[in-house]
């Protein structure tokens, strides 16, 4: 069975968030979202997402360069190509092109998707999935008072959530992390997220954070600091995630070998799609390193790939896979992406594909930009 696609539709959708979500390096309040419709020469259907922010302060890329990327590089590649296996894909677009995994991995993932689709199989199941529901944590942006935060947390907690993370920043930190400490008592599992906010300056100031057992520190230092993580992780007893840092699976070693944290943010999107997230996956489970599912303030369909992969068997902490009503008033899949009471996602391991239906209508209505690549078979109608 191969790929060969007749067809990629880019569409940009504006999505407004239920409230605006605040890391330490910027704010966003609507979501450019940036969907890839892949059509097979044989008529099969899927869907994958590009999340690649609207300004490039988590990484490099934007949704403007992932959309020039693929645009002027990437789709050329791929389409009326015939494919054997999805996991040759990020080969193909990765050879004398640095960079732009964002964008490669919206076509990786899609040829992900498109595999599941004609084989009649989930996209768990394609990626080598063993679970068939994953444990689910909430990302809190960083809120106006250590009070406001708490009070965050605790919805959260009720609601069921199995992790609690909170971005923090300098000047946001201490007396927020303790707020929520105290609020949910010393059992609850917390975490941390500065998204690059410190410097080796900060050291001291940072390892006042072990006295509130939190489950881990999510990347405090910048990208390429993996040194000085190393370093300061000698110096802290709460164990450090890299989710910036960690762009492919030699980041990953380098991590390893040089001690600079103890556990792994998977995100497909950052490290160029399945293949390479899949690798990562193996590498740290061959070290006794955990990993987790992060998130982008995905829609329903970037839901549906984060999912799937976080059922392989190492994603062994909660991922930030939150259901669709804590970002969107109407999410654009069906049905939308829920959590049960014990904050667990269920994985549709009986639907084939991405196991959600995409609201196509609902798509054409909130689309600002349109570019289409091959032949559409929606062309005309
Ligand atoms: O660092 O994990 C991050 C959102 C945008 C950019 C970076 C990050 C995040 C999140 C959101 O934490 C997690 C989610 O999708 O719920
Ligand atoms: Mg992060």
């Amino acid at each position: 069975m191969t790929i060969c696609l007749a067809a990629v539709t880019l569409s940009e959708i504006r999505l407004p968030l239920k409230e605006p979500f605040r890391i330490s390096s910027g704010v966003v309040s609507e979501r450019r979202i940036c969907l890839l419709e892949l059509v097979d020469r044989d008529g099969t259907i899927t869907w994958a997402e590009c999340v690649a922010g609207e300004d490039p302060n988590y990484s490099p890329e934007t949704i403007d360069t992932a959309w020039y990327a693929m645009q002027q590089w990437l789709m050329r590649r791929v389409i009326g190509v015939d494919i054997e296996h999805p996991d040759q894909v990020f080969g193909i677009l990765d050879r004398n092109i640095r960079g732009h995994n964002m964008a490669k991995a919206a076509i990786e993932m899609g040829c992900w998707a498109m595999a599941a689709q004609q084989r009649g199989i989930s996209l768990s199941k394609m990626l080598g999935g063993t679970r068939d529901r994953v444990p689910t944590g909430i990302s809190i942006g960083i809120q106006a008072n250590p009070k406001a935060l708490a009070q965050r947390a605790r919805a959260a907690y009720e609601q069921g959530y199995r992790k609690i993370k909170m971005k923090i920043e300098p000047r946001s930190d201490i007396e927020f992390v303790r707020a929520v400490r105290e609020e949910l008592g010393p059992s609850v599992h917390l975490m941390a997220d500065a998204n690059s906010a410190y410097t080796a300056a900060d050291f001291d100031h940072l390892a006042q954070l072990d006295r509130f057992n939190l489950i881990m520190i999510e990347q405090p230092l910048g990208r390429d600091d993996l040194r000085q993580h190393a370093e300061l992780q000698r110096r802290m007893k709460t164990p450090i995630c890299l989710d910036e840092s960690i762009t492919d699976v030699a980041r990953a070693e380098d991590m390893i070998a040089m001690k600079s944290g103890r556990i792994v943010n998977i995100k497909p999107g950052r490290v160029g799609g399945f293949s390479i997230a899949k690798r990562i996956h193996d590498v740290c489970e061959q070290s006794g390193i955990p990993v987790w599912c992060g998130g982008m303030l995905e829609s329903g369909v970037g839901r549906a790939h984060n999912v799937a992969l976080a059922s392989l068997p190492n994603f062994s902490l909660p991922g930030d896979l939150s259901p669709s009503s804590r970002y969107w008033a109407q999410d654009i899949v069906t049905p939308e992406w829920t959590m049960d009471a014990e904050g667990m996602v269920h994985v549709p391991l009986d639907v084939p594909g991405i196991g959600v239906e995409v609201d196509r209508d609902r798509i054409d209505e909130l689309t600002v930009r349109r570019s289409v690549f091959g032949v559409s078979p929606r062309i005309g109608t």
